[in-house]
This record gives structure tokens, C-alpha cells and sequence, in this order.
């Protein structure tokens, strides 16, 4: 049979499971689904098609099973590693779940809401904010970003440090098998020690394993007061040494723990001047802290001057600014959440989104900025991040003037093998939060080493054996 004679018959019976308007076939509507939002990846596609329940997703994906057609689930499409984005091929249909943004419920009692893949993240914060609870998951993207996204790549953000990654703030799960089976394990139970953990297995695959349809999340009661700060530092060592005071003396009040070097800072205030650092010169780096408190405002307040103080007591930083109100707060926000922004306006740039233990960072920095400077001239090392989770985005821009596309054309590459080299010499990971995708399918063999690598093959190949759940993304069978 012709592959066109398959395709029509194949579009024909989407038709029997959804209505024309959630199958788009035409290419004018088809391309805002195709490419990534770093714009590194474009593909192609059969259809890009809309279910609205889990009955429709689980008979989409029997369809393509019989039909020997592989789907790319796709949530706000913010990934970083072209993970929903489909291939060359033109054979695969992206399931996109926006439509299924119902929240089902929110449980008081058991501080829990139970919520569709296709919630955009925002949207659930300020629902929970509503009935007077934290949805703690927070990051730049939360504007389009959306639920089952989330959970697919666990995504972290800038609440790890008290709250932990997308998985621990996870009860249970909806998901759409290969096969075409809804799994309903929609349980909010804390502990459950049933056997292998399901739930554990979807989070983090990447739509590899399974479609997440819904979700068990955890909620928490909504601070009273937040207090936010930027301060001064000289050097990686006294960032960490920050970090330990902070830990020890406000333990679980401390809610964020940034960090900002001179040149990410420079770039972003060369896009976005009104975002210009308000610390005093250039500092080397610049820290943002937030405190989360559950009692008085004044309480907090207290504790934070008194960290400072000592801070400033024992030069770990050279000075402060504390937000004096909600607006000058959101706007350290802003400045930190604008790098990724500015770095997109420069050019295109390679991201390392790393992670290596606290004790391992001053050494990774002094080395890893030393190799590239040398090897390098004039390149631009924009590093930033969660410094309280030991995650660095550890990003490069080509120096000032080349054209950054032919840039990495030719210098991705031994730029990724010199910075991960780096990486597994402290110990750390190449991935800390944005997940494999296409991008580091290559990079993965060699950082998990062969036996992680084959179990994780070995799972692939249990839960979709006919390989139409993302395929070569994130492990190739
Ligand atoms: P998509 O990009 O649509 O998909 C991501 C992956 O999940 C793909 O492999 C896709 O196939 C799969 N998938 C999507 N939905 C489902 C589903 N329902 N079932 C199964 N598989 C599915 N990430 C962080 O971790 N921390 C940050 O601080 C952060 N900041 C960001 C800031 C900006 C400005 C941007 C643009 C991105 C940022 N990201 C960050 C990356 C991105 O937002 C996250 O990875 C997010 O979790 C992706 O959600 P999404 O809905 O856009 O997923
Ligand atoms: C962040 O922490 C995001 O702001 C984006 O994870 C990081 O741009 C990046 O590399
Ligand atoms: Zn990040």
C-alpha cells in the first residue's frame, strides 16, 4: 500500500475519535507545533491533534499502534532539549494536551489537587494562591509551560532548595500506556509501598514511557511573608559559605538561593536596561535569597538582618539590598529570570544545564572558566542558576562580533566534550533539570555508562515495545 493511501486512511479514522478542528493537517497550522522555543529544532508532522479526555488520548494512541505511528506528546513546548519536538520525517503526529486543563480537584483536607496534563503551571499556582495554598513548583517559563510538561522532564525551577523537583511534589498519576490502556494511579497517598514505583518511572521520561493525562500534586500553605535580597560576593567559595550560614540559621525558611555572575548580569542589562543590578559597581557575583516565613512578617525580617549582618561580619559578601516591597522583589525576580531571555536575544548560545556537588564547585569553576578562556579566546561564559540545588546553566556565548550559529557550528561539540569532561571529573550531571530529549541522546550512553544505560533501554522496550512513544528521545532501541 502507498505510505499516502496509509496516511489518508489513517487521518480518516483520527476523525472517527476527534472532531476536524482538533486535527490539523495543513501545513500553515502545523508549524507553530514544529519548532522548539530555542528555535534549535524545526520537524515535521502528519497532524498535531487535540484530545480533551484520557478515553480520546488512549484511543488515539491504539490507533497509532495499529497504524505503525509514532506520537510526540507535547505540553507548552518550553523544553530546552527538543524533546516535543517530532522528527524529519513527516510520520509522526504531535499530541498536544492543552485541551485537557481541567482541575478536578482540590482536596483541603489532604492539602492535595488533582489536575489535568494540560494545566499551564501558572494558572495552578494562582488557583491554588485562591484557596489559600503554595503551589510550590515555580520557574520562567510558568506562563506556558504546563503540568504533564513538568512532570515529563521533572522539571525544577527556583523552589527546589525547600520544595524538591516536580517528582516530589507528585502524589500520583494518569497515564496513557503504548498500548493504549489507561494506568490510574491517581492516588494522593504519601506512602505506599505497593512494589516497583510506577509513578517514579513516568516522571522524568519524557513522553517515552507513557502519556500523562492527570496528576496528584501536593499542596502547601501559603506563606505569610516573603522577604527577598541581593547580595554582593566575591568569589564562588563565599556564595557556598553563604549558602551554609543560610541553611544553618534559617534552615527551612530559606526558599531561594540564586546566583548571578558580572557577565550574565551584563547581558542581561544590555537587552533589558531597565533591569540593571541595583548593587553598587560590578560585583563578581550576585546572590538573590529569599526567605519564606509562616509567622510574622517582623520575625523574618529580624532573621534576615541578623544572617546579614554576620555575612557582612565575616566578608562572605560585600554588600545588600532587601526588596522593601513585593514590586522591588518581583523585579530581583525579573533579573535573575531574564538571563535565559537576554541569551536568546544575543544569538543562539550552547546551554550546559549541570549539576556538581556543593563541595566540588569552586574547583569545577576555576578550572572549567581557565580550559575555556584558553582554548577559547574572547568567549563568553554566561553562568548562573540554582546555586542552593548545585545547579549551574553553565551557558556559552561566541566572543563578541563572531556570528554565534557558525559558532557552534564549529565549536559545539569539543565545547560540550571540554565542559563535560569537566562535569564527570567533579562528579556531577549533565542534565540537571531540562532532561535528555534529542539533545543529549548521544551524551547520555557516556555519562550513565553502559548498565544504567542498557536497564534503561531494557524499560523502553518493556513498556513500548513497538517504539511509537517518542521515539530517539532520550534513549534510541
Ligand atoms: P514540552 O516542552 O511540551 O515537553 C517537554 C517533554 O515532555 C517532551 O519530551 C514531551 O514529549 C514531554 N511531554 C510533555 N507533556 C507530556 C505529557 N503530558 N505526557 C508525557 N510526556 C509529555 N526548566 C526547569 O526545569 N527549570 C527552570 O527553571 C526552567 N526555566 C525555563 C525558563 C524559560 C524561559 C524556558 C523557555 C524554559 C525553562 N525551563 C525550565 C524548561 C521547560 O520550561 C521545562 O522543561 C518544562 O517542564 C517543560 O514543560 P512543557 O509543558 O513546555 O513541555
Ligand atoms: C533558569 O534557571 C532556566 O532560568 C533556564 O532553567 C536556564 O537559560 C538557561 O539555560
Ligand atoms: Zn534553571
Amino acid at each position: 500500500m502507498r505510505s499516502e493511501h496509509v496516511n489518508t486512511t489513517f487521518i480518516e479514522q483520527l476523525g472517527s475519535i476527534l472532531e476536524p478542528q482538533f486535527i490539523l493537517t495543513a501545513d500553515q497550522d502545523k508549524t507553530p507545533y514544529l519548532t522548539d522555543w530555542r528555535k534549535r529544532f524545526t520537524g515535521k508532522a502528519l497532524a498535531v491533534v487535540f484530545p480533551k479526555t484520557s478515553d480520546e488520548v488512549a484511543k488515539i494512541v491504539r490507533l497509532c499502534s495499529d497504524s505503525n505511528i509514532s506520537i510526540v506528546p507535547q505540553g507548552g513546548h518550553t523544553g530546552f532539549c527538543g524533546g516535543a519536538t517530532p522528527d524529519a520525517s513527516g510520520k509522526q503526529i504531535i499530541l498536544n494536551l492543552k485541551r485537557m486543563n481541567a482541575i478536578r480537584e482540590i482536596d483541603r483536607a489532604n492539602q492535595t489537587i488533582t489536575l489535568e496534563a494540560g494545566c499551564i503551571l501558572q494558572t495552578v499556582q494562582e488557583k491554588a494562591a485562591q484557596e489559600d495554598f503554595l503551589f510550590p513548583l515555580s520557574l520562567g517559563a510558568e506562563g506556558s509551560c504546563m503540568i504533564g510538561g513538568n512532570l515529563a522532564t521533572n522539571a525544577g525551577g527556583t523552589n527546589v532548595l525547600r520544595y524538591g523537583n516536580t517528582r516530589d511534589l507528585c502524589l500520583g498519576l494518569e497515564v496513557v500506556t503504548a498500548k493504549g490502556e489507561i494506568w490510574n494511579g491517581l492516588k494522593g497517598l504519601r506512602k505506599d509501598n505497593t512494589g516497583y514505583d510506577l509513578r517514579d518511572l513516568f516522571i522524568g521520561s519524557e513522553g517515552t514511557l507513557g502519556i500523562i493525562t492527570a496528576a496528584v500534586m501536593k499542596l502547601y500553605p501559603l506563606p505569610v511573608s516573603q522577604w527577598t535580597t541581593l547580595v554582593a560576593v566575591d568569589n564562588i567559595a563565599s556564595s557556598i559559605a553563604l549558602l551554609n550560614l543560610f541553611q544553618k540559621r534559617a534552615t527551612s525558611l530559606l526558599t531561594g538561593f540564586e546566583m548571578m555572575t558580572e557577565e550574565s548580569l551584563d547581558l542581561n542589562e544590555k537587552h533589558f536596561p531597565q533591569m540593571a543590578n541595583p548593587l553598587k559597581g560590578k560585583p563578581p557575583y550576585t546572590v538573590l535569597i529569599e526567605l519564606s516565613d509562616y509567622e510574622s512578617e517582623e520575625h523574618v525580617r529580624q532573621l534576615l538582618e541578623s544572617v546579614l549582618e554576620e555575612a557582612f561580619d565575616g566578608s562572605l559578601i560585600t554588600d545588600a539590598v532587601i526588596a522593601s516591597n513585593l514590586t522591588q522583589a518581583n523585579a530581583f525576580w525579573h533579573m535573575r529570570e531574564h538571563i535565559t531571555l537576554a541569551q536568546a536575544e544575543e544569538g543562539a548560545n550552547l546551554k550546559h544545564d549541570i549539576t556538581i556537588p556543593l563541595s566540588s564547585l569552586e574547583r569545577f569553576i576555576s578550572q572549567t572558566d581557565a580550559l575555556m578562556k584558553a582554548q577559547y579566546p574572547g568567549i563568553r561564559i554566561i553562568n548562573f542558576g540554582h546555586l542552593g540545588d548545585g545547579n549551574l546553566h553553565y551557558n556559552i556565548a561566541p566572543p563578541l562580533g563572531l556570528d554565534s550559529q557558525e559558532f557552534n557550528r564549529q565549536y559545539e561539540k569539543p565545547i560540550h566534550d571540554l565542559i563535560y569532561a569537566q562535569v564527570e571529573a567533579c562528579h556531577g550531571s549533565i542534565s540537571a533539570e531540562h532532561g535528555v530529549g534529542q539533545l543529549k541522546l548521544d551524551g547520555l550512553r557516556a555519562h550513565k555508562g553502559s548498565v544504567a544505560h542498557d536497564l534503561m533501554k531494557a524499560l523502553k522496550t518493556a513498556l513500548d515495545p513497538q517504539n511509537i512513544l517518542n521515539p530517539h528521545k532520550v534513549v534510541s532501541i
